[in-house]
Protein backbone atom coordinates (compact mmCIF):
# COMPACT_ATOMS: atom_id res chain seq x y z
CA UNK A 1 0.00 0.00 0.00
CA UNK A 2 1.09 3.24 -1.22
CA UNK A 3 0.33 4.74 2.81
CA UNK A 4 3.72 3.08 3.93
CA UNK A 5 5.89 5.26 1.68
CA UNK A 6 5.21 8.33 3.95
CA UNK A 7 6.40 7.83 7.79
CA UNK A 8 3.12 7.79 9.24
CA UNK A 9 3.40 8.39 13.37
CA UNK A 10 0.15 8.03 14.72
CA UNK A 11 -0.54 11.00 17.05
CA UNK A 12 -4.10 10.47 19.13
CA UNK A 13 -5.63 6.71 20.24
CA UNK A 14 -8.17 6.32 16.89
CA UNK A 15 -7.08 9.08 14.39
CA UNK A 16 -4.53 11.72 13.49
CA UNK A 17 -1.29 10.95 12.23
CA UNK A 18 2.42 13.15 11.36
CA UNK A 19 3.18 12.46 7.88
CA UNK A 20 7.45 12.87 7.65
CA UNK A 21 8.10 12.16 3.97
CA UNK A 22 6.62 14.57 1.81
CA UNK A 23 7.59 17.55 1.03
CA UNK A 24 4.64 19.11 -0.17
CA UNK A 25 6.15 22.66 -2.01
CA UNK A 26 7.46 20.14 -4.78
CA UNK A 27 5.29 18.84 -7.33
CA UNK A 28 3.29 15.56 -5.71
CA UNK A 29 4.13 11.79 -7.97
CA UNK A 30 0.65 10.49 -8.51
CA UNK A 31 1.13 7.46 -6.44
CA UNK A 32 2.29 10.03 -3.25
CA UNK A 33 -1.08 12.01 -3.92
CA UNK A 34 -2.94 8.59 -3.51
CA UNK A 35 -1.26 8.14 -0.50
CA UNK A 36 -2.09 10.84 1.16
CA UNK A 37 -5.83 10.62 0.63
CA UNK A 38 -5.20 7.46 1.62
CA UNK A 39 -4.02 8.72 4.70
CA UNK A 40 -6.75 11.41 5.02
CA UNK A 41 -9.00 8.53 4.94
CA UNK A 42 -7.82 6.16 7.42
CA UNK A 43 -6.56 9.10 9.76
CA UNK A 44 -8.49 12.06 8.98
CA UNK A 45 -6.09 14.39 10.28
CA UNK A 46 -2.69 14.67 8.49
CA UNK A 47 -0.16 16.72 10.02
CA UNK A 48 3.08 18.05 7.67
CA UNK A 49 5.49 19.40 10.01
CA UNK A 50 8.05 21.94 8.39
CA UNK A 51 6.68 22.71 5.34
CA UNK A 52 6.83 26.52 4.84
CA UNK A 53 5.04 26.90 1.80
CA UNK A 54 4.35 30.23 0.20
CA UNK A 55 0.56 31.11 -0.58
CA UNK A 56 1.08 30.12 -3.95
CA UNK A 57 2.60 26.76 -3.28
CA UNK A 58 -0.26 26.13 -0.44
CA UNK A 59 -2.92 26.77 -3.59
CA UNK A 60 -1.20 24.44 -5.79
CA UNK A 61 -0.87 21.82 -3.36
CA UNK A 62 -4.90 22.16 -2.32
CA UNK A 63 -5.68 22.04 -5.41
CA UNK A 64 -4.15 18.78 -6.20
CA UNK A 65 -6.95 17.31 -3.63
CA UNK A 66 -9.84 18.99 -5.53
CA UNK A 67 -11.17 22.15 -6.32
CA UNK A 68 -11.32 25.21 -3.79
CA UNK A 69 -13.74 26.80 -2.02
CA UNK A 70 -14.02 30.78 -2.70
CA UNK A 71 -13.74 32.05 0.61
CA UNK A 72 -15.49 35.44 -0.77
CA UNK A 73 -18.50 33.42 -2.25
CA UNK A 74 -22.15 34.98 -0.02
CA UNK A 75 -20.05 37.56 1.34
CA UNK A 76 -19.53 41.20 -0.17
CA UNK A 77 -18.29 42.17 3.07
CA UNK A 78 -15.37 39.03 3.32
CA UNK A 79 -14.32 40.30 0.15
CA UNK A 80 -14.09 43.36 1.34
CA UNK A 81 -11.93 42.65 4.66
CA UNK A 82 -9.82 39.82 2.59
CA UNK A 83 -8.18 43.00 0.60
CA UNK A 84 -6.89 43.75 3.80
CA UNK A 85 -5.57 40.46 4.60
CA UNK A 86 -1.51 39.79 3.72
CA UNK A 87 -2.78 36.45 1.54
CA UNK A 88 -5.29 38.58 -0.76
CA UNK A 89 -6.28 35.86 -3.23
CA UNK A 90 -10.04 34.31 -3.25
CA UNK A 91 -8.99 30.67 -2.54
CA UNK A 92 -7.26 31.63 0.88
CA UNK A 93 -8.93 32.51 4.00
CA UNK A 94 -6.53 33.73 6.29
CA UNK A 95 -7.07 32.72 10.15
CA UNK A 96 -5.56 35.84 11.84
CA UNK A 97 -5.93 38.69 14.21
CA UNK A 98 -3.76 40.78 12.14
CA UNK A 99 -4.55 43.76 9.22
CA UNK A 100 -1.94 43.86 6.61
CA UNK A 101 0.83 45.65 8.15
CA UNK A 102 0.82 43.61 11.37
CA UNK A 103 -1.73 45.47 13.88
CA UNK A 104 -3.88 43.50 15.53
CA UNK A 105 -7.58 43.82 15.09
CA UNK A 106 -9.33 46.40 16.97
CA UNK A 107 -11.57 45.44 19.92
CA UNK A 108 -15.08 45.50 18.53
CA UNK A 109 -13.44 44.76 14.55
CA UNK A 110 -16.30 42.31 13.34
CA UNK A 111 -13.69 39.90 12.07
CA UNK A 112 -12.51 39.83 15.27
CA UNK A 113 -15.66 38.78 17.36
CA UNK A 114 -16.57 36.42 14.30
CA UNK A 115 -13.71 34.13 15.31
CA UNK A 116 -15.09 33.70 18.01
CA UNK A 117 -17.28 30.89 15.82
CA UNK A 118 -14.18 29.11 15.40
CA UNK A 119 -14.12 27.97 19.37
CA UNK A 120 -17.26 26.02 18.75
CA UNK A 121 -16.61 22.24 16.85
CA UNK A 122 -17.41 22.39 14.01
CA UNK A 123 -16.60 21.28 10.52
CA UNK A 124 -16.20 23.24 8.12
CA UNK A 125 -18.55 25.30 5.48
CA UNK A 126 -21.46 22.44 6.31
CA UNK A 127 -23.76 25.63 6.26
CA UNK A 128 -22.61 26.60 2.51
CA UNK A 129 -24.92 25.14 -0.46
CA UNK A 130 -21.30 22.51 -1.11
CA UNK A 131 -19.55 21.89 2.07
CA UNK A 132 -15.70 21.48 2.85
CA UNK A 133 -14.25 18.19 1.71
CA UNK A 134 -10.67 18.94 3.49
CA UNK A 135 -9.50 22.32 5.05
CA UNK A 136 -5.84 23.12 4.67
CA UNK A 137 -4.23 25.30 7.44
CA UNK A 138 -0.75 26.20 7.58
CA UNK A 139 1.40 28.32 10.21
CA UNK A 140 2.47 31.60 9.45
CA UNK A 141 3.03 32.96 12.89
CA UNK A 142 2.14 31.53 16.28
CA UNK A 143 1.59 32.56 19.61
CA UNK A 144 3.76 31.66 22.32
CA UNK A 145 1.43 29.40 24.04
CA UNK A 146 -2.62 28.69 23.14
CA UNK A 147 -3.95 28.90 20.03
CA UNK A 148 -3.77 25.29 19.45
CA UNK A 149 -6.35 23.55 17.06
CA UNK A 150 -8.06 20.61 18.69
CA UNK A 151 -9.56 17.98 16.75
CA UNK A 152 -12.65 15.26 17.06
CA UNK A 153 -12.61 11.72 15.42
CA UNK A 154 -16.87 11.41 14.70
CA UNK A 155 -16.12 7.89 12.76
CA UNK A 156 -14.86 6.44 16.11
CA UNK A 157 -17.53 8.37 17.93
CA UNK A 158 -19.72 6.61 15.61
CA UNK A 159 -18.47 3.39 16.22
CA UNK A 160 -18.54 3.96 20.00
CA UNK A 161 -22.27 4.84 20.32
CA UNK A 162 -24.65 2.20 21.50
CA UNK A 163 -26.92 0.76 19.17
CA UNK A 164 -29.66 1.68 19.49
CA UNK A 165 -28.65 5.17 19.62
CA UNK A 166 -27.20 4.15 15.90
CA UNK A 167 -30.36 2.43 14.99
CA UNK A 168 -32.62 6.04 16.32
CA UNK A 169 -30.58 8.36 14.57
CA UNK A 170 -29.84 6.18 11.44
CA UNK A 171 -32.19 8.32 9.00
CA UNK A 172 -32.22 11.63 11.08
CA UNK A 173 -31.84 14.40 8.79
CA UNK A 174 -29.55 17.79 10.61
CA UNK A 175 -30.71 21.56 9.36
CA UNK A 176 -27.17 23.47 8.83
CA UNK A 177 -27.13 27.60 9.33
CA UNK A 178 -24.20 29.57 10.23
CA UNK A 179 -26.82 31.85 11.86
CA UNK A 180 -26.63 28.83 14.68
CA UNK A 181 -23.31 29.72 16.05
CA UNK A 182 -23.59 33.42 15.87
CA UNK A 183 -26.35 33.56 17.51
CA UNK A 184 -24.65 31.13 20.48
CA UNK A 185 -22.53 33.87 20.36
CA UNK A 186 -24.95 37.18 20.64
CA UNK A 187 -22.78 37.76 17.10
CA UNK A 188 -26.12 38.49 15.97
CA UNK A 189 -26.26 41.87 18.47
CA UNK A 190 -25.39 44.98 16.73
CA UNK A 191 -22.44 45.37 19.30
CA UNK A 192 -21.88 41.70 18.78
CA UNK A 193 -20.33 42.39 14.71
CA UNK A 194 -24.29 42.24 13.64
CA UNK A 195 -23.54 39.30 11.93
CA UNK A 196 -25.80 38.80 8.67
CA UNK A 197 -26.19 35.62 6.76
CA UNK A 198 -26.99 35.21 2.93
CA UNK A 199 -27.55 31.15 3.02
CA UNK A 200 -30.46 29.67 3.05
CA UNK A 201 -30.66 26.18 5.53
CA UNK A 202 -28.97 23.66 4.34
CA UNK A 203 -30.10 19.68 5.17
CA UNK A 204 -27.58 17.12 5.75
CA UNK A 205 -27.77 13.56 7.50
CA UNK A 206 -26.90 12.62 10.89
CA UNK A 207 -24.96 10.06 9.68
CA UNK A 208 -23.49 9.33 6.45
CA UNK A 209 -20.97 6.86 5.32
CA UNK A 210 -17.26 8.08 4.23
CA UNK A 211 -16.77 7.19 0.57
CA UNK A 212 -13.01 6.68 1.27
CA UNK A 213 -13.02 4.57 4.37
CA UNK A 214 -16.54 3.00 3.69
CA UNK A 215 -16.97 3.71 7.72
CA UNK A 216 -20.09 5.40 9.20
CA UNK A 217 -19.22 9.43 10.43
CA UNK A 218 -21.84 11.30 12.69
CA UNK A 219 -22.50 14.98 11.23
CA UNK A 220 -22.81 17.24 14.24
CA UNK A 221 -21.27 20.15 13.96
CA UNK A 222 -22.42 23.40 16.13
CA UNK A 223 -23.65 25.10 12.96
CA UNK A 224 -26.25 21.82 12.68
CA UNK A 225 -29.00 24.03 14.12
CA UNK A 226 -32.03 21.01 14.59
CA UNK A 227 -33.36 18.26 13.37
CA UNK A 228 -35.56 18.05 10.65
CA UNK A 229 -39.27 16.75 11.63
CA UNK A 230 -38.28 16.94 15.46
CA UNK A 231 -39.16 19.80 17.92
CA UNK A 232 -36.54 22.26 19.02
CA UNK A 233 -36.32 21.01 21.95
CA UNK A 234 -36.01 17.42 21.40
CA UNK A 235 -33.50 18.06 18.27
CA UNK A 236 -30.61 20.09 20.00
CA UNK A 237 -31.04 18.09 23.27
CA UNK A 238 -29.94 15.22 21.19
CA UNK A 239 -27.37 17.01 19.20
CA UNK A 240 -26.02 18.64 22.49
CA UNK A 241 -25.54 14.58 23.40
CA UNK A 242 -24.23 13.67 20.03
CA UNK A 243 -21.78 16.31 20.26
CA UNK A 244 -20.59 15.69 23.51
CA UNK A 245 -20.29 12.10 22.75
CA UNK A 246 -18.49 12.48 19.96
CA UNK A 247 -15.71 15.28 21.44
CA UNK A 248 -14.99 13.22 24.89
CA UNK A 249 -10.78 12.93 25.10
CA UNK A 250 -10.70 9.96 24.09
CA UNK A 251 -11.76 10.96 20.41
CA UNK A 252 -9.47 13.65 20.47
CA UNK A 253 -6.19 14.95 18.83
CA UNK A 254 -4.58 18.28 19.93
CA UNK A 255 -1.99 20.42 17.71
CA UNK A 256 0.10 22.68 19.11
CA UNK A 257 1.49 24.91 16.30
CA UNK A 258 4.68 26.02 14.88
CA UNK A 259 5.43 27.81 12.43
CA UNK A 260 5.81 26.12 9.17
CA UNK A 261 3.34 23.26 10.08
CA UNK A 262 0.98 22.41 7.56
CA UNK A 263 -2.67 20.13 8.86
CA UNK A 264 -4.96 18.96 6.25
CA UNK A 265 -8.04 17.52 8.07
CA UNK A 266 -10.94 16.03 6.27
CA UNK A 267 -14.26 17.70 6.81
CA UNK A 268 -16.33 14.56 7.14
CA UNK A 269 -14.73 12.29 9.45
CA UNK A 270 -13.59 15.41 11.97
CA UNK A 271 -14.86 18.25 14.09
CA UNK A 272 -12.19 20.58 15.16
CA UNK A 273 -12.36 24.17 16.74
CA UNK A 274 -9.79 27.04 17.55
CA UNK A 275 -8.43 27.00 21.41
CA UNK A 276 -7.90 30.40 23.24
CA UNK A 277 -4.89 32.14 23.39
CA UNK A 278 -3.79 36.06 24.24
CA UNK A 279 -5.18 37.27 20.75
CA UNK A 280 -4.88 40.95 21.94
CA UNK A 281 -1.52 40.77 22.89
CA UNK A 282 0.52 37.88 20.78
CA UNK A 283 -0.27 37.84 16.28
CA UNK A 284 -1.47 34.19 15.30
CA UNK A 285 -1.97 34.17 11.65
CA UNK A 286 -2.41 30.82 9.58
CA UNK A 287 -2.92 30.71 5.57
CA UNK A 288 -6.40 28.37 4.97
CA UNK A 289 -7.08 27.06 1.95
CA UNK A 290 -10.79 24.25 1.62
CA UNK A 291 -11.14 22.04 -0.99
CA UNK A 292 -14.82 21.29 -1.86
CA UNK A 293 -16.99 18.35 -1.12
CA UNK A 294 -20.42 17.99 -2.40
O1 LIG B 1 -7.84 28.74 14.16
C1 LIG B 1 -7.93 27.53 14.31
O2 LIG B 1 -7.21 26.90 15.07
C2 LIG B 1 -9.02 26.76 13.61
C3 LIG B 1 -9.57 27.48 12.44
C4 LIG B 1 -10.91 26.98 12.06
O3 LIG B 1 -11.73 26.66 12.88
C5 LIG B 1 -11.22 26.87 10.64
O4 LIG B 1 -10.36 27.14 9.81
O5 LIG B 1 -12.36 26.50 10.34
Amino acid sequence: MAIRTLGIRQLAPTFAAEISRLNLALPLAPRDLTAVVEALDRYGVAVFPGQNLTMQQQIAFSELLGPLENSDEGSPTYQEFRREHEFADGRVSEVSNLVRGGDLLELADMRRLYQFANELWHSDSTFRPVRARYTILSAVKVPASGGDTEFADVVGAYDALPADIKEDIESLVGVHSPTAVMETLGALQADGGGFQSTYGLQRRPLVETHPGSGRRFLSVPSHCSHIEGMSLPEGRSLLFYLREHATQPRFRYRHAWTPGDLVVWDDRSTLHRACRYKERNEPRQLVRTVVQDR
